[in-house]
């Protein structure tokens, strides 16, 4: 459990000041120059230390991340890009970030872009988040008036501007490569990997792409040091992290809280527990609405961390987007649903993505309507099967996972249904 010293995120719901006072106030921009006349070496091998993993999805080391950048320029501008583009269904953690601690952001880039050898940074934000960039303009306008940015920046000898971009309102956009192609000016598709960002990312300069919660991590950690922050959580899972809870328990939150906590406590402690009781569990998406569900009795001792969910659950942590499902909740049509928003958004550029999005969303639509064979189950886990690994982003996966996860742990609801419609018992309700 985290103690209240170790919480990094002091004013999540805004019960503070946020402007600059008030975040210099909570120790916001503190020793900055100090951090960075240590030098890019000893960050990024601090950051290494930290055990940090990035918390936008897929909970890969940053400190590897800083140090793919390379070292030496070949004329080429280096560039940070903080991927504030959340949109994974579920997810509304780095929202809190951007509307109530945004200097915390703000500190995140210059440090970690001076680690990298950036001069520029951009911050690619969301198009439906007003409110966000309202309050992460004020934030950048004020660091600017303060010397924080720009020239010699918060007194460290580094030049450094801070740029934020609105994006147009697209999932894809939230994929690194596609949102690199979006700042260009271009459509939204994600590129082919490798090469990677450090190698040729935006305007095919060395970039590295975060998300906001790992940025705005950093300036604490370099302040409080790696071996503090390794200290909280399992081993390779370290630190604190912010967990978005939202469905059936008592009350919705996020919350930081220390990383592996067990599921229970995450519950009791922060949401007032499940709505009616835990018995009346039915279902938990973890980790943002690309990972698989997970069966509600296997949830209740979970230790809420990468490995844990992925290796014990064959679920993910995510983007620690925690949805709570009771036993009202329809899974088959609660998982048609994520099938239709995934084929929306499939930016259509690979086949097996976007043919499959649409096959497995319509298939989808015959089993909540019971209208399917049996058969036709075994047939759609294949063809999600089809779908994973095989397409040029991680969209194509996140739009078999659910339905994977569907079938592990739900298939006699599925079948239930099937023979209901094959009966005439399924009621008009159900299927509609
Ligand atoms: C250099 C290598 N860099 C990997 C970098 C890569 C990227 C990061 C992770 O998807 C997941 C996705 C969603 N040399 C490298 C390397 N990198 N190998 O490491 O890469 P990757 O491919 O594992 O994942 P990704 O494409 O970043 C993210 C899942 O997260 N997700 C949520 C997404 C939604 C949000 C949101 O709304 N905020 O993030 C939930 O599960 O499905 O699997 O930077 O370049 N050899
Ligand atoms: Fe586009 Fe889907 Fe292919 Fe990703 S997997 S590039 S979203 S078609």
């Amino acid at each position: 459990m985290l103690k209240d010293e170790d919480r990094i995120f002091l004013n999540i719901y805004g019960m503070h000041d946020r402007s600059l006072a008030g975040a210099k106030k909570l120790g916001r921009w503190d020793g900055t120059a100090e951090i960075i006349a240590k030098g890019r070496d000893w960050i990024v091998e601090e950051m290494k230390k930290s055990g940090l993993r990035g918390r936008g999805g897929a909970g890969f080391p940053t400190g590897l991340k800083w140090s793919f950048m390379p070292k030496e320029s070949d004329g080429r501008p280096h560039y940070l890009v903080v991927n504030a583009d959340e949109s994974e269904p579920g997810t509304c953690k780095d929202r809190e970030i951007m509307r109530h601690d945004p200097h915390t952001l703000v500190e995140g880039c210059l440090i970690a872009s001076f680690a990298m050898g950036a001069h520029d940074a951009y911050i690619y934000i969301r198009g439906e988040y007003i409110r966000e960039r309202e309050a992460l303009q004020r934030a950048i306008d004020e660091a600017y008036d303060d010397g924080l940015l720009g020239k010699n920046a918060a007194g460290s000898g580094w030049d450094f501007d801070l740029y934020l971009h609105h994006g147009a309102g697209a999932y894809i956009c939230g994929e690194e490569t596609a949102l690199l192609e979006s700042l260009e000016g271009k459509k939204g598709m994600p590129r082919m990997k490798p090469p990677f960002p450090a190698g040729a990312g935006l305007y095919g300069c060395p970039t590295t792409v975060n998300n906001v919660e790992s940025i705005a991590v950093a300036p604490t950690i370099l302040r409080r040091g790696a071996d503090w922050f390794a200290g909280m959580g399992r081993p390779n899972n370290a630190g604190t992290k912010l967990f978005a809870i939202s469905g059936h328990v008592n009350r919705p939150c996020v919350v930081e809280e220390e990383m592996s906590i067990s599921f229970e406590e995450l519950i009791e402690k922060h949401c007032g527990g499940i709505r009616g009781g835990w018995g009346n569990l039915k279902a938990v998406i973890p980790g943002g609405s690309s990972v698989p569900c997970v069966r509600g009795e296997k949830m209740r001792d979970a230790v809420m961390d990468y490995d844990y969910l992925r290796n014990e659950l064959g679920s993910g942590l995510g983007t620690a987007a925690v949805m709570v499902m009771d036993q009202s909740v329809d899974m088959v049509k609660a998982i048609w649903r994520l099938a239709a928003f995934y084929k929306h958004e499939s930016c259509g550029q690979c086949t097996p993505c976007r043919e499959g999005t649409g096959w497995m969303m319509r298939v989808m639509e015959r089993l909540v309507k019971g209208e399917a064979e049996i058969e036709e189950i075994d047939m759609l886990f294949g063809v999600t099967k089809q779908v994973e690994g095989h397409t040029i982003c991680a969209l194509g996966d996140a739009a078999a996972w659910p339905i994977q996860g569907l079938i592990r742990n739900f298939r006699d609801e599925i079948e239930d249904r099937i023979r209901a419609q094959k009966s005439g018992k399924l009621s008009a309700v159900a299927a509609e």
